[in-house]
């Protein structure tokens, strides 16, 4: 969803209404070299897009804040005739005036000399102190010359982290944004959904993260939101298993962990489902309960809760429903306090997403204490449960089995919304699937 040019002129005045002086100094994002002289495929910058929209690589966006008032100044590449016969059209410094609703528009080869001009007399920079290290020290070397120049009284002395300011800000979604990754999880729900009607034995993993990704593409998003885990019995126990390159087999689960990213914004799903298209016994009983324990940590979202009190209840769940099952024999009590579970289930009850799939918000206010849900926010509830094959303290029957189950969620005024609870997910609604059955819901 294309928003409209003021959305984005809003977003800039409400980061200058965070500073009281100042200039704040955002980058696009440069290509980056994967080998040789061929690239990465390009991403935006998320900080830079999410105050501009503009999606061309080596731009600026510099905003000031100062007695005389805010300024937004847009800095983009020149067009280039010769260049543009390789790599397609750029907008140009006439376009970006056309488009952007900014003060001033200049060619990025100017840059220099009108930030010499502009810092002259500001106190505070706010800039990226962490991932652009180049740039900052680009920025450095003009404020230094600047204060080395006896002829200028003010110069910057305070160099702050400008995207704490964003993120505060990316943390509460607009109905846009919401929007927006709805349309991702439409296609994502797809990707998954296909996976389950033509997984079968003997099959590679990556012939399936294939599928799933041509789905993506050949829906208009441009890429995954991060690389697609396909992972077949034991290997869905590696967290981060992305080799992808072993043969599904006969009474294995497989765990896909997949998502698109949809006009810069991301989807986050996993579902776990049998190959043969029907749960065992045992690996039904782990599933339910995980699946249990899912529905559970969703039901309590509302605004007001903390994401520690999610993964709290998750721990707490998830070891109740260990112990039911026999996987870990104890008392619930002496369990948690134990972390005996966390050997199974070793991960975060969730994370922000948005323009990013692990979304730069804080899980703090600068005090360090932690931020209690608001309506906006947008979620991960991914619990799960990997017990690996070699693990004999587990009774032999869930052995090397390994599940997850993950939904995105936003917070509502009254609760919560599931964004993605369209996507099979019941044993029932997958062994329909798995069979070639659409299934009712
Ligand atoms: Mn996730």
């Amino acid at each position: 969803m294309k928003m409209h040019e003021k959305h984005y002129a809003n977003r800039r005045k409400s980061v200058l209404k965070m500073i009281d002086e100042g200039v704040i100094l955002i980058p696009a994002a440069i290509y980056q070299i994967r080998s040789n002289d061929t690239e990465y495929p390009f991403r935006q910058n998320s900080n830079f897009y999410y105050l501009s929209g503009f999606e061309e690589d080596n731009a600026l966006l510099l905003l000031q804040r100062s007695k005389k008032g805010m300024k937004q100044i847009l800095f983009v590449q020149k067009k280039d005739r010769a260049k543009a016969v390789w790599t397609g059209k750029r907008l140009g410094v006439s376009g970006a005036k056309k488009r952007f609703l900014v003060d001033k528009v200049y060619a990025m080869e100017a840059l220099d000399k009108i930030l010499s001009t502009v810092l002259r007399g500001v106190q505070n920079v706010y800039i990226d102190l962490y991932d652009r290290k180049e740039f900052f020290h680009h920025i450095l070397g003009l404020c230094q010359t600047l204060h080395h120049d006896r002829r200028v009284k003010v110069s910057p002395k305070c160099f702050l982290h400008v995207n704490s300011l964003i993120e505060q800000m990316r943390l509460i979604k607009s109905h846009d944004e919401i929007a927006t990754i709805e349309r991702a999880l439409a296609i994502t729900a797809v990707a998954h959904e296909t996976a389950m009607k033509v997984a079968k034995e003997g099959m590679f993993e990556y012939e399936l993260q294939a599928k799933i990704e041509e789905i993506f593409r050949a829906n208009g998003a441009r890429s995954d939101a991060y690389s697609t885990i396909v992972a077949g019995g034991n290997n869905a126990n590696t967290l981060h298993y992305i080799a992808n390159d072993a043969k599904l087999r006969q009474g294995d689960l497989v765990l896909i962990d997949a998502g698109c990213e949809y006009e810069m914004y991301a989807s986050d799903i996993t579902r776990t489902f049998p190959v043969s298209g029907t749960f065992s016994p045992a690996q039904k009983a782990l599933y339910e309960m995980v699946l249990q324990v899912q529905l559970q940590v969703i039901a309590a979202i509302r605004p007001g809760i903390r994401r520690s009190k999610l993964q709290k209840l998750c721990e707490e769940k998830l070891c109740a429903g260990m112990i039911a099952l026999g996987i870990i024999k104890g008392r619930l009590k002496t369990v948690l306090k134990n972390g005996m579970h966390k050997k199974y289930f070793p991960h975060g009850v969730g994370h922000w997403m948005g323009i990013d799939v692990h979304d730069q918000a804080p899980y703090n206010d600068e005090q360090g204490k932690e931020l209690r849900l608001e309506p906006g926010m947008v979620l991960t509830i991914e619990p799960g449960l990997y017990i690996d094959k070699h693990d004999k303290s587990v009774p032999k029957r869930y052995r090397g089995i390994g599940i997850r189950i993950e939904d995105n969620i936003v917070v509502t005024a009254t609760g919560h919304r599931n964004l993605s609870q369209h996507i099979a997910k019941s044993v029932a609604e997958i062994e329909s699937l798995c069979v070639g059955v659409t299934p009712a819901r």
